[in-house]
Parts: structure tokens; sequence; C-alpha cells
């Protein structure tokens, strides 16, 4: 007997993404809804009857009536394929809750809420043995049941389940995020001691194997610059009550990524040209967030601002920080001030800040900025562009 099935989790549908440019939190949003359409392609094309969803499918209870129409007509457009949602920390089971919501909508026959504690026959000789959360902070492990649950002999047991797992020597594997640091902690080992097939949890976004049969897919679709690895689905196949095989497979639109470098030219850029063309095909599809360190001269520091404002028309996105960029003017810099001693000593003492460790990050970072002003106000007394 062999089911196959995708194994997803933490689409956080409806995350609003407020605190980046307008355009782009309305076309991050989409992706999100648009991510169902892609892992219906890859349940197809895996000939998978199933998706699981492991809790987090929507950002908040307090989704929008459209979106959740929005996330209904999406499954709807895939009938062969049934989608069975967790509820999780972000939308519990509860009263009055989203899942209550969404039930009102009359949702088509291949949408499944699981979110009662209770065996759910997915297939002949395959039960679902969903742990749907019913409430923010639980304070029990919901995944508990399962072990007690009776199936009748050689059924396959599938576990569904939201929550973090204690790793050894790292702690619970929550990934300390707004949107994935739940705070539930399940039993690493519930796969074994619950006579499971396979254990598919959700809260982490990244995709990670806690064991060979228990496995985090992670978010299908990255909602921030990672620690993880997420962006993907599992395509999982399980031959009999004992072995599941787990392929993972990409799925996102979009590819999040961080970058660090010290700098002393902009020709020390060139290392992350080659950075972000390992990270992405599609420059387009990159967001990038990128921390620059070092110190460099004025003319150097115009050059990078030039480098970041060519990326940031290539990517989707340039985040970067440059916080930690210092500006060492040169003798031909401080030339530019020669009209003005006072101009020069203002700009030494600048100097003496940025270069000072014992003072603290943010007076250094306004001590840089205020060098780049200074020259920029010299170069335009002087009759030439600002920088
Ligand atoms: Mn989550």
């Amino acid at each position: 007997m062999t089911v196959r099935f995708i194994h997803s989790g933490d689409w956080h549908l409806g995350k609003s993404f407020g605190t980046l440019p307008d355009g782009l939190s309305g076309e991050l949003r989409a992706a999100r809804f648009d991510a169902i359409s892609r892992i219906a392609d890859i349940a197809i094309h895996r000939a998978a009857s199933h998706v699981l969803v492991a809790g987090d499918v929507f950002d908040s209870p307090d989704i929008a009536r459209v979106d959740l129409r929005r996330t209904v007509e999406r499954m709807a457009d895939h009938p062969n394929i049934v989608w069975v949602l967790l509820p999780g920390n972000h939308d519990p089971a509860r009263s009055g809750g989203v899942w209550q919501r969404l039930r009102r909508l009359e949702p088509p026959p291949n949408l499944v809420i699981a979110d009662d504690a209770a065996p759910l026959d997915l297939a002949p000789g395959v039960t679902l043995l969903p742990a749907p959360l019913t409430s923010k902070f639980p304070g029990q492990d919901p995944s508990a049941w399962m072990t007690g649950a009776v199936t009748p002999p050689g059924t396959v047991r599938i576990g569904l389940a939201h929550g973090s797992v204690p790793i050894f020597g790292q702690g619970p594997s929550s990934d300390g995020g707004n949107d994935g640091d739940s705070g539930i902690t399940l039993a690493a080992d519930r796969a074994a001691q619950s006579g499971l097939a396979y254990l598919a949890l959700g809260d982490w976004h990244g995709t990670k194997r806690i064991t060979p049969n228990t496995w985090y897919s992670g978010t299908p679709e990255p909602d921030r610059f990672p620690d993880n690895d997420p962006g993907h689905v599992l395509a999982v196949s399980v031959n009999g009550p004992g072995h599941a095989d787990v392929e993972k497979i990409h799925s996102r639109a979009f590819t999040w990524a961080k970058a660090s470098a010290t700098i002393t030219s902009a020709d020390d850029l060139a290392a992350i040209d080659q950075t972000i063309a390992a990270m992405s095909k599609t420059p387009r599809a990159l967001l990038l967030n990128l921390a620059l360190a070092g110190n460099v001269s004025m003319a150097e520091h115009e050059r990078v601002g030039a480098w970041c404002e060519r990326w940031s028309a290539r990517l989707k996105w340039l985040d970067v920080g440059l916080d930690r960029l210092a500006i060492r003017p040169t003798t031909s810099d401080l030339d530019q001030l020669a009209g003005s001693p006072a101009l020069i000593t203002v700009a030494r003492r600048l100097v003496a800040i940025t270069d000072d460790a014992t003072v603290d990050d943010n007076k250094r970072a306004a001590a840089s900025l205020a060098l780049i002003r200074l020259f920029g106000f010299a170069a335009e007394a002087a009759g030439e562009p600002a920088p």
C-alpha cells in the first residue's frame, strides 16, 4: 500500500508585510496565495492525492473574508486534490475563530479542516492523526493523544502537528521569529512513540529533518530573511506502516537572502556580485539583505552608492545596511574642505568618532552620515553635483 502526499505548512496567508514598501508588500502577499496553485501543480506532477498543511495556514484569525474566499477558490480549482488544513498557533481552532468563518463559506468537499484531535481516514488503510491547536498557548503537547489513538491493525498512521521539538544540543526548534515561535513543545520521538509512518510538522519555517520520518516542511514561500531553509514542500511516499520516502521540492517564487561583507573599496563588491549570481538565477525574484562594514574613502563611498543603486534596480528588493561602513576621508577628500579650516577640524573630529571602538554603534553611524553630508555640502558649494 503506497500513499503519496505533499507535506506543507506555515502558509501565513494574509500576512501584510506592513514595514516593507507598498508595492512590494502587495506582491509578497499575493505570492502566498499563488503558492497554493504552485503546490497543486507539484502535487499533480508527483501524483500526490493529498496536501497536508501543518498549521498556520492563516497569519491571523482576523484575515479578511475576501482572503478566506480566495483561499477556498484556489483549492476549489483543484478538485482532485484533498487539502487537509491543520489549525496552528496563528489560526487556532476556537469558537468564533477563523475555521468557523471558513466553514460558513461552504468550502468544497476537497477542503478538509482537521480541527478535531481524532483519527481521520485519508484513504483505505491510511489514517491521519491531527493535533490541531485550540489556543495560542495550549500548555501541553497537543500530539500526545496520537499514542493512544486506536486504529485497525496494519493501518498506515500519519501524524500532523504544529509546534517545536527539542533538538539535541540546540533546545527547541522554534525559529525565533514572530511567526514561527509558537512556544509549543512536541515530543521529538512522537513518530516512534505513536507508531507513525510519518509525522508532518509545522511551525519551523525552514525545511528540517528531525528523524527519517519526522520532518518540518518549512513555509513554501519565505516571509523573512532566513536563518533556516525556507521555500520548499516535501513530497512524501509512504509504503506500508514503517517506511517513508521524503523528497524536498523547491516551491518559492521569491528568494530571501542575507549577505555581509567588509570592504575597503567598491572593487571588493565584485565578490557580492558573484554571491548574488549564486543565490538566484533570477535577480528580479531576489530580496537581499546586505550588511556592509569597513572603511572607505569618500570617492569609494560614492561608488558603493552607485553599486547599491544598480542592484536596487535589478533585484526585487535590496535592503542595505551601511551603518557599519565608515568614511575615511583621504587627503584629496580633505582638500575639498581646504577653503575652511573649521570644516577640516569638524571632519577630523567626526573621523575620530567613527574610529573609536568604545563609542556606541549608533553614534559612529551618525558621525559617518555627518561626514557624508559635510563632503556633499562642500562639493555642492564648489559647484559639483552632490554625491
Ligand atoms: Mn508559522
